[in-house]
């Protein structure tokens, strides 16, 4: 059955956290200064010829390095509880390892976190979002197994340095994407796709450095410094065209996020097994000697098991499932479609944002919760992600109403029992939007790219974000005066 937003006035709880979200390569600029060496998102965006839209880098992007202050003045004019933003690896630990550590950039974080708690807004911080240094990269990435030591140990400067004030943690920003579209498919830095085969090795380090970080903040930092911690899943819903291809719906559920959910949340862990019988069995098929999928140890299993606070939740979209014969050769083979076996797409009545792939379907969102709820025993949720692009344009009316759809699903889920304790919007601001360069925006904040200040502006999407978050309630009526300038 299809659930439909109710439309009416609705409150949230006095208790749930309103904030917005970016991340460092997509607003920092300063890409060279005063210390911070390179990384691949850096090396991806100066290629020749260039593979970023437009050719366009993160090399100024939102100039926030300069301008953080602005930034927590946007904040304070929505009247957020909390900024999710990200630390560069490179700009705090230019030889990608802890023998140095780089004041200058260290200065910025301290002078941001300084900014924020100033005015009672909470850091919430992600450790890595996509922005490896370009040296690890050189060395394998995240397909070496190394790095589960090499993100263990950037993970504890970071704690050293800013947990006496950060108390929320994420260690790693979709973990899936990273790993598929960044070695799977190319498309995401550093643009491998040695499809069939990187991803999975890239799945099974990246679970273990989330699991190595998350048991030294809970062994060692917990107690003092008294945060939580855990990880951020890129969550789509998938759904069955028809009720025949239901199982392949739950297939593909769990190739795209039950990758990373069942070995953290589910109580027997490990991989979802549907990918451990799927991916052997083709395997084998393939030739290959050994399943390509690389197995966890019983211990490793134990490792990663319950490693996370909270399931922090990045959702935009629902696709559609079905599983034929047709699937058979429709896929480049080895790969993890191929593997999967199902063919997905979006229902073409959907309305579209300006990312192909983001279609509106709150639905989706008020399934996803409900799934996690029951599958998962109802753990806490951070919905660390949620928000709607456009080409810019202060009136938009149409991120406004997205927003609206998804969070009154929200209050559905929670009514039904789903413990949601955050809501997040992306974005604070425009962005540097990946391969998609500044042409798709996500921002509350219109960004103007030709000023050399890179002007911030709110759209109604911000004067409408501010009403909800300062009442606490959705009205899908309220008509923001937009001649009124925002203030604090
Ligand atoms: C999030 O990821 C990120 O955390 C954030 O940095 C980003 O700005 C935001 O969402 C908005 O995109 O169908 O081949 O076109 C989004 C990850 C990457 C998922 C691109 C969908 C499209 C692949 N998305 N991907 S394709």
């Amino acid at each position: 059955k299809i659930v439909k937003p109710r439309q009416e006035t609705r409150k949230f709880p006095d208790g749930m956290l309103f904030g917005a979200a970016t991340a460092a390569y997509q607003i920092e600029g300063a890409w060279n200064v005063d210390g911070k060496s390179e990384n691949i998102w850096d090396r991806l965006s100066h290629q020749e010829p260039c593979v970023i839209k437009e050719c366009h880098t993160g090399d100024i992007a939102g100039n926030s390095y300069y301008s953080y202050k602005r930034d927590v003045e946007m904040l304070r004019e929505l009247g957020l509880d909390f900024y999710r933003f990200s630390l560069s690896w490179s700009r705090i630990l230019p030889t990608s390892f802890p023998d140095k550590i780089n004041a200058k950039g260290v200065q910025y974080y301290n002078n941001l976190i300084n900014e924020l708690l100033k005015y009672n807004i909470q850091p919430m911080v992600t450790l890595y979002h996509w922005d490896l240094p370009q040296k690890l990269q050189d060395l394998g990435g995240w397909t070496n197994p190394l790095i589960i030591d090499w993100f263990t140990d950037y993970s504890r400067v970071v704690f050293e340095l800013f947990g006496d004030r950060v108390k929320y943690w994420f260690t790693i920003n979709e973990a899936r994407q990273i790993c598929y579209e960044g070695y799977g498919t190319g498309g995401l830095a550093p643009m491998y796709n040695i499809s069939g085969y990187a991803e999975y090795l890239c799945y099974k380090n990246i679970l273990l450095a989330h699991a190595k970080a998350y048991h030294l903040y809970n062994d060692e930092y917990r107690s003092k410094q008294g945060g939580i911690i855990g990880i951020v899943t890129f969550v789509t819903w998938y759904e069955p065209e028809s009720e025949e291809h239901s199982e392949a719906a739950e297939d593909m559920r769990q190739f795209d996020w039950g990758v990373y959910a069942n070995p953290i949340f589910s109580k027997k862990g490990d991989f979802p097994q549907v990918m451990k019988d799927r991916i052997a069995l083709k395997s084998m098929a393939q030739g290959f000697p050994r399943s390509r999928l690389p197995q966890f140890t019983p211990e490793e299993v134990e490792l990663v098991k319950g490693t996370s606070d909270f399931f922090g939740l990045n959702h935009y979209t629902t696709s559609l499932v079905y599983r034929n014969e047709s699937v058979n050769g429709y896929y480049v083979s080895p790969s993890q479609s191929d593997d999967v076996g199902v063919i997905t797409y979006k229902d073409s009545s959907w309305e579209s944002a300006a990312s192909s792939w983001l279609k509106v379907v709150p639905w989706g969102l008020y399934k996803i919760l409900t799934k996690i709820r029951e599958d998962y025993d109802n753990p806490p949720i951070f919905i660390t992600e949620n928000g709607f692009s456009t080409l810019g344009g202060l009136e938009d009316d149409r991120r406004v109403a997205y927003y609206r759809n998804y969070l009154d699903v929200i209050l559905d889920a929670m009514e039904e029992g789903s413990d949601i304790r955050a809501y997040t919007a992306w974005s604070l601001m425009d962005n540097f939007e990946w391969d998609n360069g500044y042409t798709e925006r996500f921002g509350l904040y219109e960004v103007d790219y030709e000023s050399p200040e890179r002007t911030r502006t709110p759209r109604k999407s911000a004067y409408v974000y501010k009403e909800i978050v300062r009442t606490h309630t959705l009205d899908h009526h309220y008509e923001p005066d937009m001649s009124v300038p925002i203030t604090i």
